[in-house]
């Protein structure tokens, strides 16, 4: 009886402790939740003199951007990789970018470089621009 008792109290000390190691190795190996940011802030938008909305901020992979903006004025082009980072200095959209125009775009963060403009004429130079590293 008292034997039993005793080799059920190990047991389930075991189990705590396995428990408390499982949580705490993926406390340390999964990262939080993906999280949604309104790039330029909910009010303001994807907009010109965005370029600096992102300053201070820690992004993650599968992170969402919501570009929301007027369709009629604005849009979104989206690119990535190391080699762009000329483009975008230049605001220059290469060749084969995705161009996205609902005025409400959802995009997920990769690995690397992302970065957006807005193509329309004078826009990236007018600071519609972001580079976001993950
Ligand atoms: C976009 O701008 C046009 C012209 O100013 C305006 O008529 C339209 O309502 C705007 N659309 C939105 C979604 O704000
Ligand atoms: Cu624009």
């Amino acid at each position: 009886m008292s034997q039993g008792r005793c080799s059920a109290a190990t047991m389930a000390t075991t189990f705590m402790v396995m428990c408390l190691f499982v949580l705490l190795h993926y406390s340390d190996v999964a990262e939080a939740a993906p999280k949604t940011y309104y790039v330029g802030g909910i009010t303001n938008g994807w907009t010109f003199n965005v370029q600096s909305w992102s300053r201070g901020k820690r992004f993650a992979v599968g992170d969402t951007l919501v570009f929301k903006y007027n369709r009629s004025f604005h849009n979104v082009v989206a690119f990535y990789g190391p080699r762009n980072g000329g483009n975008f200095a230049k605001c220059i959209a290469p060749r084969g970018a995705t161009v996205r125009q609902t005025g409400r775009d959802l995009i997920k963060l990769v690995k690397g470089p992302n970065y957006f403009i807005c193509s329309y004429p004078g826009h990236c130079q007018s600071g519609m621009k972001i580079a976001i590293f993950v």
